[in-house]
């Protein structure tokens, strides 16, 4: 393996990592907005609608972010553990993937701006947004797709140039994201391009909408776990190398993985269990596969915690958490992903709770899954990605993370830390006192209960300001680290445990794992989509309701 990394690579990749952080400063300034109006501190003017910022930072910061951030993160991994440089055609894939999203990205940036798509970031119909914003999502999912296919061309040609061996784990893991993905997009693109695109555009009617939601958490749902699953590399791979400790299975972390590829699609259902026109029947064998889900995350939990247990008692850690105290607390590639494994434990429970029909009568729609996904997305998953960007920046660079820059990385995510700890408990409390989401500021006439929810409002908005000034301080750490000296940088990856067991070849039998996906998703999904196309169904005429 080589130490230095792929001039040509790390240009793309860099290319890939500002863009994304580029998307979360403004998508930040359009999070501080919406949090102060929200909290009764400041009201916009005339011409900027609350849902307009809110649907800019919905769409900038969860699906701009998170998806060129990933693909950066996984070309680089890639490039790195399979061979050292990427194919000249996987990198042209991936410069034309780059140019597709930026042109999407900013489309569709430009129209939200234009007040013409204030339809959220799930744009559910029957919300109409000009048919630009739906041109602008298509080629983001097309830009991505060509990414795509560039992970899987490089992983193919390793395999054959290494018959018989085990890919890298990183590797393996890099390709089920990105075969997840490509899966999970089919949803939305048909969504998009059959559906809503012809709609906006007048060439038809009416919208089947209760086909265009269930078609869009098709896609909704696995698209969480492809923001989750590159952070779980970085938990399996990189993590056991920053603290100086080994992997502690790779069969089981691949194993994991093809669990979420099989589970994480015939779900979505999960999303809409309190609308009509899904009988009780699927959505109770969706939930019943919601939880099969879980269980990868639970083998990732135990794996970690393994991890860093070995890695105390072979430093000599004793006692029941001696071990914690080994860990390298002052390193900033170690202390930001572990505080989002930490937010990561409530914010699977809360999951588990959203998931339990029941109980979701009481959360759906209202500010506690917006809790929810701020801990999921916005920290475990979050301050990972800012993890990786502290080493992957310098190593693609040439250049070395100063210690004032790691220390301005630990102030950041403690900043992080704090600022989403008021933020989501907030959210989280006052969604259980019935607090609606997606809503701007109101006291309803001054009702009581919506008076209740103000002080939670208020702590919500400072939350928020301190999150606010996170994000500054990482885009002026980002811009810092690609100043610091020249030296070389190690890119980390982890060794397997000597105690581990030879990982089983099935688990590599990319055929099987698909086949019996697309059972699943068959399973999960033919019955209730055909009820949608029930004579009874009457589609919807569009409605600018902003
Ligand atoms: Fe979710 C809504 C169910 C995980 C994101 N979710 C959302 C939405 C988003 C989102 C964005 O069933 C809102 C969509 C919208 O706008 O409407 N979610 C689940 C379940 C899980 C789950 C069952 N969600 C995620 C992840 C996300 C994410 C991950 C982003 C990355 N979610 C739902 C449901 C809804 C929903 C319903 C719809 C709600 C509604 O009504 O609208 C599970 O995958 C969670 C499993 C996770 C665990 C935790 C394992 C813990 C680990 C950490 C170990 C820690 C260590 C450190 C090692 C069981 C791995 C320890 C150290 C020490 C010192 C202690
Ligand atoms: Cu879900």
């Amino acid at each position: 393996m080589k130490t230095t990394f792929d001039r040509k690579d790390g240009g793309l990749v860099l290319a890939h990592i500002l863009f994304a952080f580029g998307a979360l400063l403004i998508g930040g300034i359009a999070g501080l907005l919406q949090g102060l109006v929200k909290g009764g501190t400041i009201t916009l003017p005339a011409n900027i609608g609350y849902y307009e910022v809110l649907t800019a930072h919905g769409v900038l910061m969860a699906l701009i972010f998170t998806t060129f951030f990933i693909i950066g993160f996984l070309y680089s991994g890639l490039s790195h553990t399979l061979g050292g440089s990427l194919l000249p055609l996987v990198r042209k894939l991936g410069w034309a993937g780059f140019i597709v999203m930026s042109l999407g990205t900013i489309i569709g940036v430009v129209v939200i701006l234009l007040g013409k798509a204030s339809v959220l970031y799930t744009f559910y119909a029957p919300m109409k947004a000009s048919p630009f914003f739906y041109i602008a999502l298509a080629l983001v999912v097309i830009g991505s797709w060509l990414a795509g296919f560039g992970v899987f061309y490089q992983y193919r040609y390793w395999k054959k140039n290494n018959h018989g061996k085990l890919s890298p784990l990183f590797a393996f893991m890099g390709v089920m994201t990105m075969i997840l993905w490509q899966i999970a997009t089919l949803g939305v693109a048909l969504e998009v391009v059959v559906q809503l695109i012809p709609w906006s555009f007048g060439w038809v009617d009416t919208v089947n909408v209760m086909l265009s939601r269930t078609l869009f958490w098709f896609f909704g749902h696995p698209l969480v776990y492809f923001w989750l699953l590159p952070a779980y590399i970085c938990w399996y791979v990189v993590i056991p190398k920053v603290i100086g400790g080994k992997i502690f299975s790779d069969a089981l972390a691949r194993m994991s993985f093809v669990l979420f590829l099989m589970f994480s699609i015939p779900v979505g259902v999960h999303h809409q269990l309190m609308e009509p026109g899904i009988s009780h029947f699927w959505k109770f064998f969706q939930v019943t596969l919601t939880f099969m889900v879980v269980i990868p995350s639970l083998m990732t939990a135990f794996s970690m915690f393994a991890t860093f247990e070995m890695n105390g008692r072979a430093k000599g850690a004793k006692g029941m958490f001696g071990w914690l105290k080994v860990l390298p607390w002052g390193d900033v590639r170690f202390f930001a992903p572990f505080m989002g494994m930490l937010f990561f434990i409530p914010a699977g429970a809360g999951g588990l709770i959203n998931a339990s029909n029941q109980m979701n009568a009481v959360v759906h729609n209202t500010l506690w899954v917006t809790g929810h996904f701020h801990i999921t997305v916005g920290t475990a998953v979050v301050l990972t990605f800012f993890g990786i960007a502290y080493w992957l920046i310098p190593v693609i660079t040439g250049r070395t993370l100063t210690k004032r820059l790691n220390k301005l990385g630990m102030i950041q995510t403690v900043l992080w830390c704090v600022g989403m700890f008021l933020m989501s408990s907030g959210m989280h409390i006052v969604g259980l006192l019935g607090s609606p989401r997606r809503t701007a500021y109101s006291t309803y006439n001054d009702h009581p209960d919506a008076i209740l929810w103000m002080p939670y409002h208020v702590a919500m908005a400072i939350g928020g300001t301190i999150l606010f000034i996170s994000v500054l301080l990482m885009v002026y750490n980002v811009i810092s680290l690609l100043r610091t000296p020249k030296g070389e940088t190690e890119y980390p990856i982890g060794e397997v445990s000597e105690q581990a067991h030879p990982t089983p070849r099935f688990l590599e039998n990319w055929k099987l794992w698909i086949v019996i996906t697309v059972i699943l998703i068959l399973l999960a999904y033919t019955m209730p989509i055909l009820e949608l196309f029930d004579s009874s169904v009457i589609g919807s005429k569009g409605f600018v309701t902003w």
